[in-house]
């Protein structure tokens, strides 16, 4: 702490302007339009030109914030100090700065804390109050891998405050810039950063999974709102809204941070580096996850907001959708093509179009005539229906519809602000009865025309599953879907605010908007006013889609007495806990291939792990190539699914000729050869709160070179996904970090098994990529259970399993299996699975089941056995002590043999022994194998002759 403050007194002794003050230590102090000389200095602030067009002309100079006031006090959880206002002009004029305001800092484990700065009298809105399902800390963590320190202001300092990793020094946070203000309607705190590696904050489209550090100011508040390029230089602000970013120090360590606020934000990051929070509502309560790793960041993040849950195994079969298929005949057909091409294809969809006219819970009796029939037939083929529901409720049916009247007599909707007896009334897509809609019509004239009046229900309301959840329940008597698809929850309204726009308020035109779309803040949803949640729409409009997400769940639980799969739209912090998320109205166009990437990374960040974009793309005709390749990218979204909208071209794989069928079957059929390690994965994400699809970063830290890829990622920690992004390319660049990798370019591959030459100290390769192929490398050391595939993951279920046993440097790998029954609720509570692990030292592999919870009917047996990277061909092999050299099959590429035609039940222990020619008996080779792998094998080779398991 001495040299902090020995830091702060040298700045502090030179605060002279005379010298242009440079860029990087300038933080705004007029991010509002319309900034001047006049408003900036009567605001406190210093104005001076500067070069770069990007940095600030308004900047913080003399001490502004607070300063604290007595002394700093023990609590419970750690300490808390009262902070009271330094005498600096209040932020705007009409609303008066909290004075005081108390900051609590939290020590609530070794790696986790709270720093929550608020209105001592707890007047303000509070997130955290609105999710009774995070656990609240019981005492201050007994020892801290952090120090955090406060600094009195002075005279040329405000108030500030430093959070220290202890083992490095590192400082992870340093307030002491930019102006810390705590307004009714703008609340701002800035920190210097440890690095320039950042990723996160969401939901965006951005072109580089890390961030550009050069003045770029991100909004978030959710939106209906497409991906795309900035419009009119603002950054659009998408669906969900995350404020969680990840930091990478320079020296590998990694933190994470998550701003628990909902309202309306900002934040800028600037090259110091620095970031900038601007909120215009609630209270600053940042939690802070120390990690080390960027992997244990997510681990820690999702342990406090809720781990992930679980998919049902159908879930990450192929999914195939479209809005506007026009008729159950369509689709019949489609799925019939699916099945006449022999494509994956496990879930069949329901888009707005099944409605009868886009209201929920109910079925377009001309269009979808014979809907429940087909839904059933479906699924006796092992098939799933997932269907789409909308938040929006017609006000205008002249026939009695009971989602209305029941949630009327309920009073489940939100309340208009400026009269709260009555219910907001927007415009969503429900259109009038009997109307007839001309197709061509603009879209402001059909929603002037066509769209009913509608109310939007309030999901915080306590009755909200006597009529969601119900309604729910009564459609499943109707139609047995699997799945529920919640849409348009940001939430999204075709008129703006209301249909009578919004009154002159404080919340609908507050003092300061952040860099978000719309002129105003009620653009394209409700008036801000509204009451909901409790509350003003103003501070739970970013929580509503999420609020949905739980009782959605709920109630397909209930009613199905299944897992099934909830998918929202809008999403907040925690929503990964109920529910997956598709990234919304993409584009068919190519750098939408990539940027999805950069989506699936970000919100495996945000604990929610069970996500892909739209394949082929949502908006305009997708081209043949350009669905190829992304039907190849597909077939490794978690959340594998084909969607685009209503006037766009069918994009289905078996639209096109026949290659692109071929393509997509080979690779959806890769995909489910690999689905038992998909959803040991997500067993991993569920229990532990890993991630699924991984930055390379996350498994190769101390190579910096990983910290910026964002065109390869990897499922676990195992397999490289390097697809081709460009069109015309017929070749990728690989990255390859230091670790032995093998092709697994697709199942009938010559290559598969090969290991990539050179690949040892990391480096890039340039990989011959025709139109069929994705790359995928499985990486040395680990054991990866496969399973035969089929067309549906009922069948593909049933098949042989297999294991891929890929060898790193020391010859040893290991990997891990989670099987259940697929669907079942809460099968790890109730410990209903079975976990195996596969562990191979040396030249024996291991197969242990360590828990027996669940026994497949029919049993499954491992048929294959696949070893990749090894020495040479062994001169034996036993399989439990039985001498079984009739299985092996040597491969054309080296070091891969095979087992084959084995009949090793699931259920049971498995040692398989192997002997290698002399001068290769340590099992690896001798000039790269480290001494303990060596003194281990050679315990191993000791042990397996005791056990009289080896034949010579
Ligand atoms: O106004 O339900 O993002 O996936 O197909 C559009 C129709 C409403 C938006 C969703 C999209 C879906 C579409 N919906």
């Amino acid at each position: 702490m001495a040299s902090f403050y020995l830091a702060v007194l040298l700045i502090a002794l030179t605060p002279c302007r005379l010298e242009a003050v440079e860029d990087i230590v300038r933080f705004d102090c007029y991010p509002d339009d319309g900034a001047t000389q006049q408003l900036c200095e009567a605001r406190g602030c210093a104005w001076e030109e500067t070069q770069n067009p990007k940095a600030p002309k308004c900047f913080y100079w003399a001490p502004y914030g607070y300063r604290m006031d007595g002394n700093i006090r023990d609590t419970a959880l750690g300490s808390s100090v009262t902070l009271r206002r330094l005498n600096t002009p209040a932020r705007y004029v009409n609303s008066a700065d909290v004075d005081p305001v108390t900051l609590d800092v939290e020590m609530h484990t070794a790696k986790r804390l709270r720093i929550k700065f608020y209105d001592g009298d707890n007047q303000r809105f509070e997130v955290r109050d609105k999710m009774p399902h995070i656990p609240a800390a019981t005492g201050k963590a007994p020892s801290q891998e952090y120090i955090v320190s406060f600094r009195q202001s002075g005279p040329t300092s405000a108030f500030a405050l430093r959070v220290t990793r202890t083992a490095t020094r590192a400082a992870l946070w340093d307030t002491s810039v930019g102006g810390l203000t705590f307004s009714d309607q703008f609340l701002q705190i800035s920190t210097k950063l440890p690095s320039s590696y950042v990723y996160g904050f969401g939901e965006h489209e951005r072109d580089n999974y890390r961030h550009n550090m050069d003045w770029r100011t991100w909004g978030m508040f959710t939106r209906d709102e497409a991906p795309g390029p900035p419009s009119n230089g603002v950054n659009k602000n998408l669906y969900g809204m995350h404020p969680f970013y990840l930091c990478v120090e320079d020296d590998g360590k990694a933190h994470g941070v998550l701003l628990l606020n909902s309202n309306a934000m900002e934040v800028a990051l600037q090259p110091t580096p620095a970031m900038t929070f601007r909120t215009i509502g609630g209270v600053l309560d940042f939690y802070m996850f120390l990690g080390d790793g960027p992997e244990d960041v997510v681990r820690q993040y999702t342990e406090f907001v809720g781990r992930p849950f679980m998919p049902p195994y159908w879930g990450l079969g192929f999914q195939l959708c479209k809005w506007g298929y026009g008729s159950l005949d369509v689709v019949k057909d489609v799925v019939k093509e699916m099945q006449d091409f022999n494509i994956p294809h496990d879930v069949q969809y329901g888009d707005i179009d099944y409605m009868e006219r886009q209201m929920d819970f109910t079925i377009d009796p001309v269009n979808y005539q014979g809907l429940p029939e087909f839904v059933d037939q479906i699924r006796r083929d092992g098939m799933r229906y997932v269907i789409i529901l909308d938040p929006a409720i017609t006000t205008n049916e002249t026939e009695p519809y009971p989602p209305y009247t029941n949630g009327t007599e309920l009073d489940v909707w939100i309340k208009n602000g400026d009269d709260t007896s009555q219910p907001l009334i927007g415009k969503v897509w429900p259109y009038y009865p009997g109307v007839t809609v001309d197709p061509d019509a603009e879209w402001d004239y059909k929603v002037e025309n066509y769209n009913a009046y509608s109310v939007f229900p309030d999901y915080f309301h306590a009755d909200i599953d006597r009529w969601w959840g119900n309604f729910i329940k009564d459609f499943y008597n109707t139609l047995k879907f699997d799945g529920l698809w919640i849409d348009m929850n940001e939430p999204t309204n075709f008129v703006h605010g209301s249909v009578n726009g919004c009154s002159n308020n404080k919340w609908d035109n507050p003092p300061y908007l952040p860099k978000i779309l719309g002129p105003n803040i009620y653009s394209k949803t409700l008036c801000m006013n509204s009451e909901h949640g409790g509350t003003k729409h103003y501070n739970t409009h970013s929580l509503y889609g999420w609020s949905q997400a739980e009782p959605t769940q709920k109630a397909l639980r209930e009613v199905t007495g299944k897992r099934g799969i909830v998918f929202g739209r809008s999403t907040f912090p925690s929503a990964g806990h109920f529910e997956g998320h598709w990234l919304g109205d993409n584009t068919a166009k190519w750098d939408h291939l990539h940027k999805s990437i950069i989506g699936m990374l970000d919100f495996g960040l945000f604990g929610m792990p069970y996500v892909g974009a739209d394949i082929c793309g949502f908006f305009f005709d997708s081209q043949p190539d350009l669905c190829q390749r992304w039907m190849e990218l597909g077939a490794y979204y978690p959340f594998s699914r084909n969607h685009n909208w209503v006037l766009g071209a069918p994009q289905h794989p078996t639209h096109w000729d026949g290659a692109i069928a071929d393509a997509a079957r080979d690779s959806l059929q890769t995909r489910y050869t690999f689905l038992p390690y998909l959803y040991t994965l997500f067993y991993q994400a569920h229990t532990q709160g890993s991630t699924v699809v991984r930055s390379l970063m996350h498994e190769f830290i101390e190579d910096k070179h990983t910290w910026s890829i964002d065109r390869q990622f990897l499922w676990g920690p195992a397999l490289l996904i390097s697809p081709v992004l460009d069109q015309g390319a017929m070749d990728v660049t690989a990255y390859f970090p230091k670790a032995r990798w093998y092709d697994y370019y697709s199942v009938n591959s010559e290559r598969q098994g090969r290991e990539v030459a050179d690949a040892g100290q990391g480096r890039s390769l340039s990989l011959p990529c025709d139109m069929d192929c994705i790359p995928v490398h499985i990486r040395g050391g680990h054991v990866i259970p496969t399973q035969g595939h089929a067309n549906t993951t009922v069948y593909s279920r049933r098949k042989p399993l297999g294991l891929i046993v890929a060898l790193d440097e020391a010859g040893e790998a290991s990997g891990s299996l989670f099987w259940d029954d697929g669907e079942d609720i809460d099968t790890v509570g109730s410990n209903s699975y079975r976990m195996i692990t596969f562990s191979v030292t040396a030249t024996t592999l291991d197969i242990t089941v360590e828990r027996d919870g669940y026994t497949p009917d029919p049993e499954l047996h491992y048929e294959t056995i696949q070893v990749f990277g090894s020495p040479a061909m062994p001169t034996d092999v036993t399989v439990n002590g039985q001498n079984a050299m009739d299985n092996i099959v040597k491969k054309t590429a080296d070091k891969v043999w095979h087992l084959e035609g084995l009949s090793l039940s699931m259920a049971e222990d498995h040692k398989i022994t192997w002997t290698l020619p002399d001068n290769n008996a340590s099992g690896a080779e001798v000039s790269r194998a480290r001494p303990v792998a060596l003194l281990l094998a050679a315990m191993a080779v000791v042990l397996a002759n005791v056990n009289g398991h080896v034949f010579t």
